[in-house]
């Protein structure tokens, strides 16, 4: 472990670097292009930082480093690890119980005990880098037990969590034999973050059912115990964004514009392009989206001359068993489209299973006419807000599933319910058929929207809840805290 203290740290499963090694078979590491670094970098800096998580590859031990500004302290997991508290109750437990039981979790005792110990494992190596008052941020789903850890660790720390998925409604969550403990988990924060509204409501209902605290919005009290003071808990929306500035300056560079030209080119100028962009996940609605395409083509409503379908479906969790039997599926699907409706010179879908650079996925973005956003159940959706920031044409039209969290704020996008496959077939023609008048109506408001809260807005929304609690006297360590200011500059337009 480490001997130097921080004043900030953040603490997610994953690090945000990835090691690479060369030809000569010497490592170095790579910051991942993820939307949290970019928000978190400034803050970083600014603030002694350093970020505690998995470095992306099993039974590595580590010291910790720094790589670009960042201290790095890379927490070990072991094979079995990987797959009992990450693969197991990580993605097979709470990921699908999370989104409204889309898919049947699996609910495994061992997985649970695994996951108590890695969270257990995490809060150690967090407790051990941060300086007495320290600021910690823990990030989402697979660490939800840490807050509470870390408290019993470390009274004098401030806490935060934020949750990117969703927080499901009581009748389900009620489902998970741990729920009690997964709530007291999650109170160990001083701010509980989550996407929506709606979310932060769930998980209020959860601890009124389960724990009987007295709760009023935004506010929970947790009672004092025989060790700890009793505390007020903040648990509210703060819907995440993307680096608005830098997806429209990428957007608009001059070789972007003509790789997207030249995209277009590529599929034969059909007079409309639609594309859809997602992990391959059972969350994203990638099924249903083929299925109102295909019945579409089926009835003549469209016709492969006209149009293309380009499915972005990027590989994601190929070693748990549902994960693998739906990319079959999705395979299958866009494999019997093709074959029913494409010609020699036109393919109806054009699907590519693999990462591109950011310079691609804007280029995607502005080839297409019409975004499909048709998830079944999403913590907010970046891509939504990705389309919008690219498009300074104020042209194309966003179809966005009201169950993506993303549905609250870009209300000028056509919204629909996934599962109504009628209702999103004529909503996939209404956009088709949308006049430029409209597109660019919707397009501005859309575009006003995204820009009002970009990522910078959100990490600095989050931290200064934080520090307003750090300030009030519910807080017991604020002697401690150092004077440090967290709101960082948003960079210029
Ligand atoms: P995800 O489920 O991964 O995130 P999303 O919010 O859409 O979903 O973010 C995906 C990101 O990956 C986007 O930035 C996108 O550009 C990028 N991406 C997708 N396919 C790619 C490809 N083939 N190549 C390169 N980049 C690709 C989870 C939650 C979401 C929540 C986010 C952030 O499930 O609901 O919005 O966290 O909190």
């Amino acid at each position: 472990m480490t001997d130097e203290l921080y004043s900030f740290v953040v603490v997610s499963n994953r690090l945000p670097v990835d090691r690479v090694i060369d030809e000569s078979g010497t490592a170095s590491w790579k910051q991942s292009p993820g939307g949290l670094v970019t928000a978190l970098e400034p803050v970083m800096r600014a603030a002694d930082g350093a970020w505690v998580g998995w470095a992306g590859q099993a039974d590595l031990e580590l010291e910790p480093f720094d790589e670009g500004g960042i201290r790095i302290v890379p927490v070990k997991l072991s094979e079995s690890d990987l797959e009992m508290y990450y693969e197991g109750f990580s993605n097979d437990t709470l990921w699908p119980l999370y989104h409204d039981v889309i898919a049947q979790p699996s609910y495994h005792r061992i997985w649970w005990e695994r996951y108590v110990q890695v969270n257990r494992r995490f809060a150690e190596a967090t407790a051990a880098s941060s300086a007495p008052g320290a600021t910690v941020w823990v990030q989402d789903y697979q660490l939800q037990l840490v807050p509470a850890m870390l408290r019993e660790l470390r009274p004098d720390l401030v806490i935060g969590f934020f949750n990117h998925i969703p927080f499901p409604a009581y009748g389900i969550f009620s489902q998970l034999p741990w729920r009690g403990q997964i709530i007291d988990g999650l109170l160990g924060a001083d701010v509980v973050g989550f996407q929506r509204v709606a979310d932060a409501g769930n998980f209020s209902r959860a601890v009124r059912r389960l724990r009987g605290y007295s709760t009023k919005t935004p506010y929970i009290d947790v009672p004092g115990t025989d060790d700890q003071p009793a505390r007020r808990v903040i648990a509210r929306a703060f819907p995440i964004s993307i680096d608005v500035t830098g997806f429209q300056e990428l957007a608009a560079r001059p070789e972007v514009q003509e790789r997207a030209a030249q995209i277009r080119a590529d599929l034969g100028n059909p007079k409309t392009i639609m594309l859809g962009v997602d992990r391959l996940d059972y969350t994203k609605g990638i099924g249903h989206r083929l299925k109102a395409f295909g019945e579409l083509l089926a009835e003549g409503r469209l016709s492969v001359e006209d149009i293309t379908l380009v499915q972005v479906a990027t590989p994601s969790r190929e070693r748990v068993e549902s994960y693998r039997q739906l990319r079959d599926e999705i395979e299958l699907t866009v494999g019997r489209i093709n074959g029913d409706y494409g010609t020699i010179s036109h393919q109806a879908v054009s699907y590519l299973h693999h990462g591109f650079p950011r310079e691609e996925m804007a280029a995607f973005y502005l080839a297409a006419d019409v975004m499909l956003v048709t998830a079944l159940r999403d913590g907010m959706n970046l891509v939504a807000k990705e389309y919008v920031a690219a498009r300074g044409d104020e042209d194309g039209v966003l179809i966005l599933s009201e169950f993506a969290g993303a549905s609250d704020e870009l209300r000028a996008a056509l919204l629909v319910n996934p599962h109504d496959i009628d209702g999103l077939k004529d909503t996939i023609l209404r956009a088709i058929a949308m006049p430029r008048v409209e597109r660019r109506k919707r397009m501005r408001m859309l575009r006003r929207r995204v820009s009002e809260n970009d990522v910078t807005h959100w990490s600095n929304s989050f931290l200064s809840t934080l520090r307003e609690v750090k300030g009030s006297a519910s807080w017991g360590g604020s002697d401690l805290a150092p004077e440090t200011e967290w709101t960082i500059e948003k960079p210029s337009p």
